[in-house]
């Protein structure tokens, strides 16, 4: 009778080592998950995630390898010194058709410009390509000696000439501009003294890019609301044809905020007769 409750004795206390060993692992296993879990939502997580989501729409992309050329441009670099062509390879990840007839830039009228691309399907702003919509209104940079993506502590669009968020709507807008072919129309402010301001970047590198006879004419659309301080007269439009390709034809026209709206909201009126 002794020896069955040794047995029964040393089996018992197999049992609890067993169950002491796999508590062990579990929570080993627990805590490792959780702090991956953690490294990840502090550093990519968010933004990575996001960038991934928004990417997917487009079903033509591979969306990881578009990932990975969009981060070769900042990862371990100082924030203040990546340059528009460190994003080349991630442009051409991306690359998009011509926006025949269809383009539609924009300066200082960005809720405006998009309010009717979005409903509309008449112009397509670089926001409306992926180009444009998988990075609109995100914040990330890198950092010397990590191969990290931050989304705060980034330095601001104008602490640095050549900052990662800054570099990089340069050169997605000349990807854009690029792309640009016959009539191109683009909505400028009536609300400012300079509707053709030099230092945007319509002025400073869209416009560059516009060519003849690949572009045949630029639409200006000149947003009129009740505090419209200039027109299609004011100097500034004059300078902006002045530097237009010689070739590409020019229009200007004022029209209200009101009108614009109206056209947005009613798929009646045809794409052409809005102004
Ligand atoms: C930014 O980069 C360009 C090269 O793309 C360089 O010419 C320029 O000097 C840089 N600006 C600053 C402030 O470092
Ligand atoms: C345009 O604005 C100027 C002042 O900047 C004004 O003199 C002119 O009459 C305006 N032209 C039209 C057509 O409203
Ligand atoms: C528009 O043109 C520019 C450049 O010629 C002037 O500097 C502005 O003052 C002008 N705006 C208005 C409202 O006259």
């Amino acid at each position: 009778m002794e020896q069955p409750t040794q047995k029964r004795r040393r089996r018992r206390r197999l049992v609890v080592v067993v169950v002491v060993v796999v508590l062990m692992v579990v929570v080993l296993a627990l805590g490792l998950g959780l702090g991956l879990g953690l490294t990840h939502g502090r550093t990519s997580g968010g933004i990575k995630d996001t960038f991934l989501k928004r990417c997917q729409k487009f079903n033509d992309l591979n969306c990881q390898n578009v990932w990975d050329a969009f981060q070769r441009a900042y990862i371990n670099r100082d924030p203040c010194t990546v340059t528009t062509d460190a994003y080349d390879p991630f442009i051409e990840a991306v690359s998009f058709k011509s926006q025949c007839n269809r383009g539609l830039l924009w300066s200082k009228t960005k809720e405006v410009a998009h309010s009717f691309s979005q409903k509309r399907d008449c112009l397509v702003t670089l926001e409306d390509t992926p180009l444009g919509a998988i990075l609109n209104d995100l914040t990330w940079c890198g950092k010397q000696g990590s191969d990290e993506t931050f989304t705060s502590g980034c330095p601001g669009y104008s602490a640095c000439d050549n900052n990662t968020v800054r570099s990089y709507w340069k050169r997605a807008s000349a990807a854009f501009a690029d792309t640009a072919c016959g009539d191109v129309s683009v909505m400028l402010s009536g609300s400012i003294q300079t509707p053709f301001d030099p230092n945007s970047i319509f002025a400073s590198i869209e416009v560059k890019r516009l060519r003849s006879p690949k572009v045949r004419r630029l639409n200006v659309v000149l947003v009129v609301e009740k505090n419209a301080v200039t027109n299609c007269t004011n100097g500034s439009l004059k300078n902006l044809q002045n530097v237009l390709d010689a070739g590409i034809g020019y229009g200007c026209k004022e029209v209200t905020r009101d009108q614009i709206d109206k056209c947005s909201s009613d798929p009646e009126i045809a794409c052409g007769a809005c102004w």
